[in-house]
């Protein structure tokens, strides 16, 4: 039912993830009116909706924490260096209490349109429960990977048994046990949820068109020792991560080129990252994400610690990737993730040689062969970085709609706002680092910027601010330019739009790493909001 009919605030917030809560408890400080609109029932975002077995985050749990307050961070305790799904989403409603950010927040509740008043400089905002409210500024707290995606299977429709996407898993949990189980996809979601699902079923089939790389995640439960150790560093920890490329601080990259090291060096830089676990493999070289040479060397490394886990000789040259550089997909933490392949009652299906034709009432069918299960796991991914954006239908200046402006690819200044669509923000849009980076750093970088910016505003009586085209122009073709300098623009994946069919084919983060993107960011508000137009 509508809460708010006709109801104005100074902002509107779509979105209560880690962004939107954030978001919110900066405005409120500032003692704006500000509403938030959840398409959930809860706060979480992400971690609301991603249920799945396994669901756990690539980022450690002493780094993928806010890092604004120190009462938060010491009233809360992690366990694992790798947090699950459930602690996290305990941690953010904890926040939530402490903060009491759910008396603003509106749950149930999808944001379907916002369109730009030019002559009352409002926003109007509208959602699916009638609510019609209107703000001053509209703040995209979407999240990167909330557009859950099944592609268009054929005959979907016919199937007679259960299936689920990851991304928007049952409340109660899904039994498996004794279950005959597809699994299409072997992305993260898939190579987290795959060990625990072939714990229960009586056969799992998995349908893999792309083979990932998969490193050893090294999970395991944190010490009472390194948790207080951390407690006491946090804050200054979390300065520091904005200094660097991936807001995370618990690895160093290695800045020596792969060919300015001997071959012992680079064995041992190779050797120790893999075993550490997570992303510190990819800082082996200084150039391991810019040049075929040293990725091929890391890539070559991979595949050979990756060989002596699969113990069936038929389908090693299957689950090994050889169709693009290491980390130019996101790299996937593997718990028993290849150990499972080993399992009798485990199979995998190259659907890259024999794609899927249809779903039946019975199964998947794949080249021209039919899988019998009884429930089927899409682990298929999200329309990434600009699909919940553009779920909304937001219509800026001149009746412009940003779906339409953003039809060759999204077009932003600085990831933050873009032309024609004056007090809209977007935190961790695309060009900003966002998915490439620690998303809670970069969400606080946002976050702290856009309130900063709005209280500047307030404070000096300007109604409005507005990316420049040229400004926003010249930001397009610098992050254009930047990850064309890297290997990432190589593979067929999310970050470039390519899981989905008919979506433009380009690279959307910011390449240039959180630290050298904070500095602009600063430089931009210290000087007036450069590239931005303030009206009066
Ligand atoms: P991803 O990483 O996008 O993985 C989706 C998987 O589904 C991937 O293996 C895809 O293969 C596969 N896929 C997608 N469409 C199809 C069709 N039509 N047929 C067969 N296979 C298909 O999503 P996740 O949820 O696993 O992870 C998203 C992010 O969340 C992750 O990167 C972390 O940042 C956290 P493809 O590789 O496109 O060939």
């Amino acid at each position: 039912m509508a809460q708010d009919t006709n109801r104005e605030f100074d902002a509107v917030i779509v979105g209560a993830g880690f962004a939107g809560m954030y978001m919110l408890h900066r405005l409120r400080e500032q003692g704006l009116s500000v509403r938030v609109f959840e398409a959930g029932d809860g706060v979480g975002g992400t971690w609301y909706w991603n249920r799945y077995p396994g669901a756990r985050c690539d980022v450690e749990s002493l780094e993928y924490q806010f890092g604004f307050s120190d009462e938060i961070q010491r009233g809360w305790t992690w366990t694992e260096r790798y947090s699950a799904q459930p602690e996290i989403l305990r941690y953010q409603n904890y926040v939530a209490d402490k903060l009491d950010l759910r008396r603003d927040m509106q749950f149930s509740t999808r944001v379907t349109s916002s369109t730009y008043d030019e002559r009352a400089g409002l926003w109007t905002v509208e959602t699916d429960k009638g609510d019609k409210v209107r703000a001053r500024f509209c703040i995209m707290a979407t999240g990167c990977l909330s557009a859950a995606r099944v592609p268009d299977f054929n005959g979907i429709e016919d199937f007679k048994g259960e299936w689920y996407h990851t991304g928007d898993w049952p409340h109660e949990g899904v039994d498996f046990t004794g279950k005959r189980v597809a699994v299409i996809g072997t992305g993260s979601s898939a190579v987290q949820s795959i060990p625990l699902i072939a714990e229960q079923a009586s056969h799992l089939t998995v349908f893999q068109r792309t083979a990932n790389f998969t490193l050893p995640a090294g999970n395991r439960p944190l010490t009472e020792d390194e948790v207080r150790k951390t407690k006491e560093v946090l804050l200054e920890n979390r300065k520091r991560a904005r200094d660097t490329p991936g807001g995370i601080i618990c690895f160093e990259y290695n800045e020596t080129l792969a060919a300015d090291m001997t071959e012992e060096e680079r064995a041992r830089e190779l050797d120790g990252r893999w075993h550490m676990g997570g992303f510190a493999f990819l800082g082996s070289f200084g150039d391991l994400m810019a040049t075929q040479e040293a990725n091929h060397l890391a890539a070559e490394y991979a595949r050979s610690e990756m060989r002596k886990v699969i113990k069936k000789p038929e389908i090693v040259d299957l689950l090994l990737p050889n169709d693009h550089p290491v980390g130019v997909k996101r790299l996937c933490l593997d718990t028993h993730y290849l150990e499972t392949f080993n399992l009798p009652h485990v199979d995998i299906v190259d659907v890259k040689k024999a794609p899927i034709e249809r779903i039946t009432a019975k199964g998947i069918v794949a080249g021209g062969k039919g899988y019998e299960v009884d429930c089927i796991v899409f682990a298929t991914g999200f329309d990434a970085m600009t699909g919940a954006i553009l779920g909304v239908d937001i219509t800026g200046k001149k009746g412009e709609k940003l779906r339409d402006k953003w039809s060759a690819g999204p077009r932003t200044y600085l990831g933050l706002g873009s032309a024609g669509f004056p007090n809209l923000f977007f935190i961790t849009g695309p060009g900003s680092p966002s998915v490439l980076s620690n998303m809670i750093v970069s969400i606080e970088q946002h976050v702290d910027w856009i309130s900063e910016c709005i209280r500047r505003l307030t404070a000096g009586n300007i109604r409005s601010i507005e990316a420049k085209p040229d400004a926003e122009d010249m930001w397009v073709a610098h992050v254009n330019e930047l990850a064309s300098q890297t290997l990432y623009p190589q593979a067929n994946s999310w970050y470039m739009g390519a899981n989905i069919p008919g979506k433009p084919r380009v690279f959307m983060p910011y390449t240039g790493g959180v630290g050298v993107y904070g500095q602009k960011l600063a430089e931009v508000a210290g000087a007036d909001y450069e590239g931005f137009t303030l009206g009066a």
